[in-house]
């Protein structure tokens, strides 16, 4: 973890000859600004964020406060931590992305309300700024992300607890499903005497609905993860394990400057297809396979989620093929249909009616489409939801809800996924069929007469799928 000594003077060579080209930097060097987000066609915004913080005053009730943390950086073991994210609540409200922070909103008055945000943010000198580096500190924070003042995250006790006593606080709006720091900043501030509420499902209303920010950041973890199932798909090949699959989604992530996946890689060959979150990875795929594959890169903490299931030998069998034609051919009715107004009620019905028929009359399954909706037996062959919005969280919020009942909006951002898992031991299937699987999963964006598909370039239909292979 340290570098060696040629390399450490080389750096400080740089350093030299940057701070003498760049004399508008005054930030302390070697930290990175949040004028630019990863390499770095996204500029960071801090008037959306401000208007994000006035829109979410004006919808809770007049003279409340609203507390946010974000996540501090835990222990995994022994001296090492793990990764940091910041908390999706806080991060849509302030755009702020280091550790131990805690923001406080409340409404300016006037009318239409604005927000005024106080920030406590760690700071760092000495020892500390060699170890971890420097932070934005107070000055930062009033600077960079708009808050109109800030403080040292230690003093936040003694500052929210004079503010309670002091009488001007109705209820208190905190993000306690965000985040568990929240309950103790709250309670340690001697908040017991304050109603608290949660904020989150404010918030979550405000997050179904993407702004142009969001969907550049969108696109943008799409894009990538496009980019690795291209290169991905390539590399698949009998006798090879599922892991070294992953490896090259992995290597294109990182090329492309996203810190991480949205959420752990699904490389499900054979038999592990039918494990729905199957991710040990760790198989070695045979001829004869199919791998199901679900990747999603996090680029400004926006999420991609995309599937593609392959053959590993580069040729659907003929029971794979009518499998997965089945699914694409759902997909593509889903996807027809999707436009403001339509219930995802409406979407999920239409997908288990076309899955359900083409089993049917491909002799899969007997009996009857009624019969199989009505007994819940379908639910043995579609055992997930066709799909959930996504944002920065790969499940966002509007999965928490009664979702089914959600009816499509513009500019909502949604992963669609139909799926059939045949199960191994399902006698219910015919046996030729037993412990085949297909999932395709596109990311699409509603429009104001239909919808975008976000991962429109890679392709899904199963004859390109087969050309996209190595065989
Ligand atoms: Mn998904």
């Amino acid at each position: 973890m340290c570098m060696g000594w040629s390399k450490v003077l080389i750096f400080a060579a740089l350093l030299v000859l940057l701070a003498a080209c760049s004399d508008d930097i005054s930030s302390p060097v070697g930290h990175e600004f949040p004028t630019k987000l990863y390499p770095y066609e996204v500029t960071y915004d801090a008037a959306t964020y401000r208007q994000r913080r006035d829109n979410l005053v004006q919808r809770i009730p007049s003279g409340s406060l609203i507390l946010l943390t974000t996540n501090s950086v835990y222990l995994r073991n022994g001296d090492v931590n793990y990764d940091f994210r910041p908390s999706s609540v806080f991060y849509y409200l302030t755009g702020f992305d280091e550790p131990n922070a805690v923001a406080v909103i409340r409404e300016t008055g006037g009318a239409p309300s604005s927000s005024q945000l106080v920030m406590f943010v760690e700071q760092r000198s000495g020892s500390s700024v060699q170890w971890l580096g420097s932070v934005y500190g107070p000055e930062g924070a009033v600077t960079y992300f708009g808050a109109d003042s800030a403080y040292g995250s230690w003093m936040v006790g003694g500052w929210l607890k004079q503010l309670l006593a002091s009488g001007t606080v109705g209820d208190v709006y905190a993000n306690l499903d965000d985040n568990d720091e929240t309950r103790a900043v709250f309670t340690q501030a001697g908040g017991d005497t304050h109603s608290v509420h949660n904020v989150d499902s404010y918030v979550d209303e405000m997050r179904i609905i993407k702004d142009d920010l969001e969907m550049r950041l969108l696109q943008r973890a799409v894009d990538v993860s496009v980019q690795a199932f291209a290169e991905g798909i390539r590399s698949i090949a009998p006798l090879k394990y599922e892991y070294e699959v992953e490896s090259v989604f992995d290597l294109v992530l990182r090329m492309n400057g996203c810190p991480r996946t949205a959420f752990t890689t699904i490389v499900a060959s054979g038999p592990n297809s039918t494990t729905i979150h199957y991710t040990a990875n760790k198989r070695q795929m045979v001829s004869g396979d199919l791998v199901m594959i679900d990747f999603g890169a996090e680029y400004g903490y926006y999420a991609g989620d995309v599937t593609r299931t392959v053959p590993v030998n580069g040729t659907f069998t003929s029971e794979q093929a009518a499998v997965y034609d089945i699914v694409s051919t759902s997909l593509d009715a889903v996807l027809a249909a999707a436009k403001p107004g339509v219930s995802f009620e409406y979407l999920s019905g239409l997908n288990v009616d076309i899955l359900i028929e083409g089993l049917l009359q491909k002799g899969v399954i007997t009996g009857t489409k009624s019969a199989i909706i009505s007994s819940n037996q379908y639910r043995l062959y579609i055992p997930a939801s066709l799909g959930h919005s996504i944002g920065l969280d790969v499940h966002d919020p509007w999965s928490k809800g009664n979702y089914n009942e959600r009816i499509l909006r513009e500019n909502m951002v949604l992963a669609i996924e139909p799926h059939l898992y045949l199960g191994a031991g399902d006698l219910t299937v015919s046996p030729a069929y037993r412990g085949v699987c297909a999932r395709i999963e596109e990311d699409i964006r509603i429009t104001s007469t239909g919808c975008e598909i976000l991962s429109a370039s890679l392709p899904r239909k199963r004859a390109e799928i087969e050309a996209m292979t190595n065989k």
